[in-house]
């Protein structure tokens, strides 16, 4: 039987202190999570949540507690975990709410967690060089997938003479996502971000290095902790930079992932998401003739119908022809993967033989 949160809140139903129900809130706990448990459980196993990912294990922290579990659990940085203090490596990881993950790079293209039960993702890029349009709408597709609101954040606004026509680039992405250009280390940084960040929140900063995610992190957590990373973390130009994703709560009790930058970030699983960005145009692919129409020759199809009549971007139509490809190759199965890799080479083989002919 799921139980409602409501019966933790009152002290007289649960047993457990207010102050100490607060505790787990400033961490990050919601009703979702509640729902798969109940009160005698979470006293025998109390709930903690994964702040840090090291190769020795999980950084776990609960309510007046903090603690390292050996590597085992199947856990990401946001994961929460009901701790077994008897068997730790046997403490059950609570279904997530969201989940970010990412194709890594490297021969065996394993899919990589990189945060769990975020509620808000910061999409951080800069009004200079970084700025790249199929960036943004890569990260925004990932946030969609799996319901996480994007935000982007477009840094470094102090130093572009302009930011106007980026704010309208990655305005064009999606008219449901706020775009906001901000100085990120300047006061008002952290009233900018509050509306996303009110206790019990979980925000992550994704974006490449170098644009400001240490820095709003910093700014959230009023303290700083996120940048000060020991000197030989600081990379040649003297910059801090964050070696490994770690969870800080900040002091109006929201917790904030702050992400090393990802260089490459490949999408898997990712096909609503995808969709949901991309809104417009899968919108017009629904009206083509053939349903695994590929938009390029087919007769009656609804989106070089569009296109040529000029009412989408040609770009755009790129992008997403692009992501979709990538996604779908991503998302296959290994075994899928090997045939689709042999039919390629044999179309590559079928080419070369009609070129000797
Ligand atoms: N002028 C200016 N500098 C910024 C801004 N955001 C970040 N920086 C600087 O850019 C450098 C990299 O910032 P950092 O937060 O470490 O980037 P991260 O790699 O994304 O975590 C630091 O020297 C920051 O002070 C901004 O909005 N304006
Ligand atoms: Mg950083
Ligand atoms: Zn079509």
């Amino acid at each position: 039987m799921t139980r409602d949160y409501s019966q933790f809140l009152g002290p007289e139903k649960s047993g457990l202190p207010r102050q100490e129900l607060s505790a787990l809130i400033r961490l990050g706990w919601q009703t979702f999570f509640a729902q798969q448990t109940d009160v005698d459980e979470m006293a025998a196993t109390p709930p903690c949540r994964v702040v840090e990912v090291h190769r020795s294990g999980l950084r776990v922290a609960g309510d007046g507690f903090a603690t390292e579990i050996p590597p085992g659990p199947e856990a990401t940085v946001g994961d929460w975990l009901l701790f077994d203090a008897d068997h730790p490596q046997r403490s059950r990881v609570l279904a997530r709410k969201s989940l970010i993950k990412r194709r890594a790079a490297g021969h065996d293209r394993k899919a990589q967690l990189i945060g769990a039960n975020i509620d808000t993702a910061f999409i951080v890029t800069s009004c200079n060089a970084d700025f790249n349009l199929a960036r943004l709408e890569r990260y925004v597709a990932l946030a969609m997938e799996t319901q996480i609101t994007p935000v982007i954040l477009l840094t470094k606004a102090d130093l572009s003479d302009d930011p106007a026509p980026y704010l309208a680039e990655a305005r064009s992405i999606s008219e449901r996502i706020t775009v906001l250009a901000l100085d990120a280390r300047g006061d008002d940084a952290r009233n900018t971000l509050a509306p996303w960040c009110k206790p019990g929140q979980t925000v992550a900063f994704l974006g490449s290095s170098g644009v400001g995610k240490s820095t709003l992190t910093n700014a959230l957590s009023e303290t700083a902790q996120a940048a000060t990373q020991s000197i030989r973390e600081d990379d040649a130009r003297g910059r801090h930079t964050t070696s490994h994703r770690q969870l800080h709560i900040t002091g109006a009790g929201c917790a904030v992932l702050d992400t090393p930058g990802m260089r490459e970030l490949q999408l898997t699983d990712a096909s609503a998401g995808l969709e949901e960005t991309f809104a417009d145009l899968a919108t017009l692919a629904a009206s083509c003739k053939f349903n695994d129409c590929a938009h390029e020759t087919e007769p009656g199809c609804g989106v070089r119908a569009a296109l040529e009549a000029g009412q989408i971007d040609g770009n755009r139509l790129a992008r997403w022809r692009k992501l979709l490809a990538e996604e779908a190759f991503n998302s296959a199965t290994l075994s899928q993967r090997r045939a689709k890799d042999r039919a390629f080479g044999k179309m590559v083989r079928g080419i070369v033989k009609d070129n000797r002919k």
